[in-house]
């Protein structure tokens, strides 16, 4: 078995979370290296795109959360073998990824400017995201994403949905998804009762 080494900030969830979930389910050791924010400073110029997860392979950097989602995925059954929903899979945490950069865009603001620019993504990219997943939940058959199964689609928007309920992001209603999409509402509920998923939290209490 490969050495591996997952290395991101240290709190449950974020980009790293489906992939710390999906060793999990495999069964595969990893080290869960979790960084602060200043080591990741003192680091980041050794990371090839100075951004992480980075997975470690025998000591072998790998980045992209997407591709080493689908990496450990394929390994924990969290990944469709059929193409066809491999590719509704890859669009889900492809459209979570462009999300994520929007909202990333909003950070480090403060007073007036955060609460001008949330209500902006708000109106616009969370609106427009929020309602398409809904769109891509009803094409999974309205459980799962892909394959009429837990995939590492649904572990990633777990991680946003859950992040954007609980409050997460200042000036970002914690009922807009119940206003705009609530089948992710009830999604959300659905992912965070999965065997996997509460076997893994289990595991960190
Ligand atoms: N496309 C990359 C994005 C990685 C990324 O932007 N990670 C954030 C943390 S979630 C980061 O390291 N940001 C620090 C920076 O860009 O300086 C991925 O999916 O892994």
């Amino acid at each position: 078995m490969p050495d591996y080494k997952l290395t991101y900030f240290d709190f449950d969830g974020g980009r790293a979370e489906p992939i710390r979930i999906a060793f999990h389910a495999a069964g595969i050791e990893f080290e869960d290296k979790r960084i602060s924010f200043p080591e990741f400073g003192e680091s980041r110029s050794n990371i090839r795109f100075h951004a992480v997860p980075v997975l470690e392979i025998n000591g072998e950097q790998i980045t992209q959360s997407n591709a080493i989602g689908r990496y450990i995925g394929k390994m924990a059954g969290l990944y469709p073998t059929d193409p066809l929903q491999a590719l509704y899979c890859d669009e889900v945490t492809g459209a979570l990824e462009d999300l994520t950069h929007y909202v990333v865009q909003t950070f480090g603001l403060q007073g007036e400017d955060l609460i001008a620019a949330r209500k902006i993504l708000v109106d616009t990219r969370l609106t427009t995201f929020l309602t398409g997943l809904e769109q891509l939940l009803e094409r999974g058959g309205g459980e799962y994403f892909a394959g009429n199964q837990l995939t590492i689609a649904d572990l990633k928007a777990f991680m946003q949905t859950r992040s954007l309920i609980s409050g997460n992001l200042e000036h970002v209603p914690t009922d807009l998804i119940q206003e705009l999409a609530p089948s992710l509402v009830d999604h959300e509920k659905r992912i965070s009762a999965e065997p996997q998923v509460t076997a893994y939290y289990a595991s960190r209490a």
